[in-house]
């Protein structure tokens, strides 16, 4: 087993590796940007180094920086948490250079899922069903053009590097297909440095459904289950939950199979997520997650798998703790992301947070970084932690979360504590299986009605 782990991140996701780490006895490592001095993953780690100013493009992203710090103090791996250096094959493979474990899938799988174009063609290949369309090499205007028609309008042109909605548009008529050809390329080639593209039947109302994996590099692969985060703005998830409203279990168990199967065959390692659509009882497949993800808990929840300890056990070479058959849902959990930010206008609210209380009692988990006096810097993004609450049916956990989320003080800063209970009291919320596009709707309508 590995003896030391230096934690690539920040915020609450250091925070949750760190206890995990420090559970396996490993010595952690922290490090820091200035304006993280006083931050609570410093004072959780065995040790801090300050890795730069403030701005994440000086400290947290800087993988030369890392490693050095990572050599200097002996670090045995690096933990990268999700975003910042998590998907960086070029770091990964830095890390591997230096003679330091990367916990993480192997570089060339992190190339070839962020990828769309290619990651569709392994699916493909590998049984996992994709949204039809056109993922292959060829990008003459032309010829997309008469793709799309085949396709059959409503279209969706996505770049092929791209991600989060950035280099997406919807075609809706034949002739309007070059100018939403040219727009998506320009954006793409601005945004990614590759202005190819791929084209898409467009899914009008899905819900976003998503299948946790792990692998072992040893032949052992596993899903856990399904989680449902339809609950976005602007591709920021707000509230995700496990295990998916409606999906039955032979429905989960033939999907799941069919992910672990397509892990077996690309040599996958680590943890990973196949994000689908999911639309009148049929998966598509998006794209793929090389990471440990935000809304990871509701899995642990329901599972009782920790997927950290699996991604450091994966990392230092062994083998799974589980095998398919171990994996049960027991209850449902769901999870609330607290930011700081204008809970109507969703404008950043950072600041001193003067007076902190979390909720507590059974079935509430609270991943969070935050503390009584804390300044929430503006350099980063605004989530502040994430409350998730578990019970053994879903109408309990929601129950548990709505008596959480009124507990729960955050003072000094504006948070959107409102906006999770006025979703939780939304009766289309409370039934389950809404689509993607209800938040922003009913963010419509309460804009009407006010
Ligand atoms: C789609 C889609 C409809 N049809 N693809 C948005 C960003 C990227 N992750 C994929 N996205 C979408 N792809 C087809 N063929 C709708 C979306 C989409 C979306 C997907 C998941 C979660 C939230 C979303 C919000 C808007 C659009």
């Amino acid at each position: 087993m590995l003896g030391s782990v230096l934690i690539a991140n920040r915020g609450e996701i250091a925070c949750r590796v760190a206890r995990t780490a420090k559970r396996l006895g490993l010595r952690t490592i922290a490090v820091y940007s200035e304006a993280d001095r006083g931050a609570l993953h410093v004072r959780m780690c065995d040790e801090a180094h300050a890795i730069g100013p403030a701005p994440a493009a000086e400290s947290y992203l800087v993988g030369a920086r890392v490693i050095e710090v990572a050599r200097k103090a002996g670090a045995e791996c690096i933990h990268p948490g999700y975003g910042f250096l998590s998907e960086n094959a070029e770091f990964a493979e830095a890390c591997a250079a230096a003679g330091v474990v990367f916990v993480g899938p192997p570089p060339a799988a992190i190339r070839a899922m962020g990828l769309k174009d290619r990651a569709k063609a392994l699916m493909e290949k590998a049984g996992v069903p994709v949204v039809p369309g056109y993922h292959g090499e060829r990008q003459e205007p032309s010829f997309l053009r008469e793709k799309a028609y085949e396709i059959g309008y409503p279209v969706l042109i996505k770049a092929v590097a791209g991600g989060g909605g950035k280099g997406m548009r919807r075609v809706d008529k034949h002739a309007e297909f070059e100018a939403a050809l040219e727009g998506a390329q320009r954006e793409a080639k601005a945004s990614f440095g590759d202005a190819r593209v791929l084209v898409e039947k467009y899914v009008g109302a899905p819900r976003h459904i998503e299948i946790q994996v792990f692998a072992d590099g040893h032949g052992n692969a596993i899903h856990l289950n399904e989680r449902d985060c339809s609950l976005q703005r602007r591709h920021q998830k707000v509230i995700e939950e496990a295990p998916a409203p409606e999906i039955t279990p032979r429905l989960r168990a033939r999907i799941g199979e069919r992910c672990a199967e397509a892990c077996r065959k690309i040599g996958y390692r680590g943890a990973g997520t196949f994000e689908f659509l999911y639309e009148e009882g049929e998966f598509y497949f998006i794209e793929m997650n090389t990471r440990v993800q935000v809304e990871h808990p509701v899995t642990e929840l329901i599972t009782g798998v920790d997927i950290v300890e699996e991604q450091i056990r994966v990392a230092a070479g062994e083998r799974l703790k589980y095998r398919q058959k171990d994996i049960e849902i027991r209850g449902h959990a769901i999870e609330c992301r607290i930011n700081a930010e204008d809970p109507f206008s969703f404008a950043p609210s950072p600041g001193r947070i003067t007076a902190y209380h979390p909720p507590g009692g059974p079935g509430i988990r609270v991943d969070s970084h935050i503390y009584q006096g804390y300044l929430v810097p503006p350099y980063y993004d605004s989530m502040l932690g994430k409350v998730i609450a578990y019970g053994d049916t879903r109408d309990q956990a929601i129950r548990r979360m709505r008596i959480a989320l009124s507990e729960m003080v955050v003072e000094g800063i504006k948070t959107n504590i409102p906006l999770h209970q006025e979703l939780l009291a939304d009766n289309r919320v409370i039934r389950g299986g809404v689509s993607i596009h209800h938040l922003e709707r009913a963010l419509a309508q309460r804009a009407l009605e006010r």
